[in-house]
């Protein structure tokens, strides 16, 4: 499913890029339906989560569409997020995030819920679906690769330009899978367009969901949902009960 050359992208520099995974259709959908969401939830959106100045988010997205139920199981991700944190891993958020034109702030540098790897290895893997162009301008993704190797945090503060990152720059319709031990944040943009994108986590079977699926799901969708689905969102998992009943709920930067 992976490439060797993928793999190695993954595991050296910490991100894999997929170009053009999403089709027009899933695309257009996406967008479609995120901007409707936008609309109808106003200054609300992302509050199950957190709100970030300079971005509008929205949190608990498997809840408010049949399309997201979808794209938790596309089988390119899933394959380069079990490179990352082995067999036995699930969903711990899918939430959207659209930075406002004209931000003026970069993101600080951070690793997902400030996680560090531990004796089991990897816990944290992230997926960015470009629902627009990333451009130089525009609020891409800043990663420092090879950062998951350094089994530390940065400085919270870590707001400034570190020496050896990238901006990952694609297309719409690409995604980023990316080991989220490494330094990454988003970028101030510097355009008059929003830049929007959409971020599928997955976590580690061991550690807690940053939003506990099974508590946010309505009973209607989770009496839809298939199998393979139910697995990914770890809805038939006591362990997952006993750690995101009380524990999810954490940012990598955000309060
Ligand atoms: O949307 C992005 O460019 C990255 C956002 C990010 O790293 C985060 O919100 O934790």
């Amino acid at each position: 499913m992976l490439t060797e050359c993928e793999l190695r992208s993954l595991e050296e520099d910490g991100y894999l890029l997929l170009p053009g995974l999403m089709s027009p259709d899933l695309l257009a959908a996406l967008r479609r339906r995120i901007d409707d969401l936008f609309e109808e939830e106003g200054a609300s959106a992302g509050s199950e989560f957190k709100q970030e100045p300079g971005a509008r988010r929205l949190a608990n997205l498997v809840d408010k569409g049949r399309v997201f139920e979808e794209v938790i199981v596309t089988p390119r991700v899933l394959a380069a997020v079990e490179a990352v944190l082995g067999p036995r891993f699930k969903l711990s958020s899918l939430n959207a995030r659209s930075t406002n034109p004209h931000s003026e702030a970069d993101q600080p540098l951070h690793a997902d819920s400030g996680a560090i790897a531990d004796e089991l290895g990897y816990s944290v893997c992230n997926s960015i679906w470009m629902l627009d162009d990333f451009t130089p301008h525009n609020g891409a993704t800043r990663m420092v690769p090879g950062s998951h190797r350094w089994r530390r945090l940065p400085d919270p503060e870590f707001y400034a330009p570190h020496p050896a990152q990238q901006l990952v720059l694609g297309r719409a319709g690409d995604v980023v899978v990316m080991n989220a031990h490494m330094w990454h944040g988003g970028t101030a943009n510097r355009t008059s367009a929003p830049r929007r994108a959409m971020h599928a986590y997955y976590t580690r079977f061991d550690q807690p969901q940053q939003q506990y699926q099974k508590r946010l799901l309505s009973a209607e969708v989770r009496a839809r949902l298939a199998p393979e689905t139910r697995q990914i969102l770890a809805l038939d998992d006591p362990l997952n009960d006993e750690l995101s009943a009380t524990g999810s709920g954490k940012s990598g930067f955000m309060k």
